[in-house]
C-alpha cells in the first residue's frame, strides 16, 4: 500500500458543463485522497511544460487553445497506484469510445466535439506524475 501521488486536471469543458464536482465525487468514491486543489486559468507556459510529449503533433496547437480557453480544476490525488487507477476511471482518451462507467465514457459528450474535449487529464506514468505536479503545485 504505497501511496502514490497523481496530477488530475479537470479541463475547461468539464469546468463549463458544471462537472468539476462530479470529477472530484468519483476520485473521493473510489477512496482517493485530495491533496491539493486549485481552480486557475493556465498560460501557455505551463501547458508548454505540461504537453511537452505532444509539442509537434498536429493536435497541439489546438489542444493548447482548448486548454487556455476557461479555468481548469487542478488536482493532486493520493492513493494506492493512483496513476493507473485515475486512467482507469477516466476511460481512454476518446470519449466516442471510452467506456461505460468511466467519466468520458458516462460523461464525454458525442455531437461532433473534438477528442481534446475529454473532460480530464490525468498522468500516465510515476515519471509524468512527478513532473506535472511540479508545474502546477511547485510549492507543494
Ligand atoms: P490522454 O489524455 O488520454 O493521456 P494523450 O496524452 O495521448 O491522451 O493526449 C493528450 C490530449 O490530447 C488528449 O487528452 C486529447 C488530445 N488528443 C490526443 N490524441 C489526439 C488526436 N489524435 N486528435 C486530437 N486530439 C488528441
Ligand atoms: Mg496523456
Amino acid at each position: 500500500t504505497t501511496a502514490q501521488r497523481t496530477l488530475v486536471l479537470v479541463k475547461p469543458d468539464g469546468v463549463r458543463r458544471n462537472l468539476s464536482g462530479e470529477v472530484l465525487r468519483r476520485i473521493e468514491a473510489k477512496g482517493y485522497t485530495l491533496v491539493a486543489l486549485e481552480l486557475r486559468t493556465a498560460d501557455r507556459e505551463l501547458l508548454a511544460g505540461h504537453y511537452a510529449e505532444h509539442e509537434g503533433k498536429p493536435f497541439y496547437e489546438p489542444l493548447v487553445e482548448f486548454m487556455l480557453s476557461g479555468p481548469v480544476l487542478a488536482a493532486v490525488v493520493e492513493g494506492h497506484r493512483v496513476i493507473e487507477g485515475f486512467r482507469s476511471l477516466a476511460g481512454t482518451t476518446d470519449p466516442t469510445t471510452a467506456a461505460p462507467g468511466t467519466i468520458r465514457g458516462d460523461l464525454g459528450r458525442d455531437w461532433g466535439l473534438k477528442v481534446q474535449q475529454n473532460l480530464v487529464h490525468g498522468s500516465d506514468s510515476p515519471e509524468s506524475a512527478a513532473r506535472e505536479i511540479g508545474l502546477w503545485f511547485p510549492n507543494l
